[in-house]
């Protein structure tokens, strides 16, 4: 194919879902294949949803271009949770207890600190964790314990937030990761 009609974006046409990216992962004589990325949250429900590929040419220019094809395509939704609520528990002496309540059901891998980190008016506290509760059902609520006390810090207005990790792996049901925004706690 010509890849610069197989990659372009506007020559995808995906019902009710915005296309991102298209990357051509092989091109040859026994056939050419595009992966097409979707822009997040932009598949609110799972289902079929009609997918049209046209105005893709052949490898030379001279080659006429193809006629246009739909196809009906199951996809997945890919709209991300998001923590809706940040409730503190309790504060222990030595430790800070949360739930967050979240858009939709999710799940946390075994890593329990690999999700966010605490920051303190805008500084890392880096000798200080954030804990995640695993939860390999997926469920609306994530319980989260940081191994300080926070009261002082808060009645003091200090601004404290977890930022999300590149490590994060809080997901719901379709693998889709939670939302990267800072949880402002206060
Ligand atoms: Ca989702
Ligand atoms: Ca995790």
């Amino acid at each position: 194919m010509d890849v610069a009609s197989a990659t372009n974006v506007a020559n995808y046409i995906v019902e009710d879902a915005q296309v991102q990216k298209v990357e051509l992962v092989s091109n040859s004589d026994s056939g050419a294949r595009v992966r097409v990325y979707l822009a997040d949250n932009t598949v609110e429900v799972s289902g079929n949803y009609n997918v049209t590929v046209k105005g893709i040419k052949g490898f030379y220019s001279n080659v006429t271009e193809m006629d246009p094809v739909t196809k009906n395509i199951f996809i997945t939704e890919n709209v991300r949770p998001t923590v809706s609520k940040v409730a503190i528990d309790s504060f222990t002496g030595s430790a800070t207890n949360l739930t967050l309540t979240v858009s939709e059901p999710v799940t946390n891998a075994d890593a329990t600190t690999n999700d966010y980190a605490l920051y303190i008016d805008g500084v890392e506290v880096t000798n200080k964790t954030v804990t995640v509760a695993a939860q390999s059902t997926a469920a609306n609520t994530l319980s989260v314990v940081i191994n300080e006390d926070l009261s002082d810090e808060l009645a003091a207005g200090k601004s404290v937030k977890l930022v999300a990790k590149d490590t994060l792996d809080i997901q719901d049901v379709n693998n889709n990761k939670i939302s990267a925004s800072d949880i402002i706690i206060k």
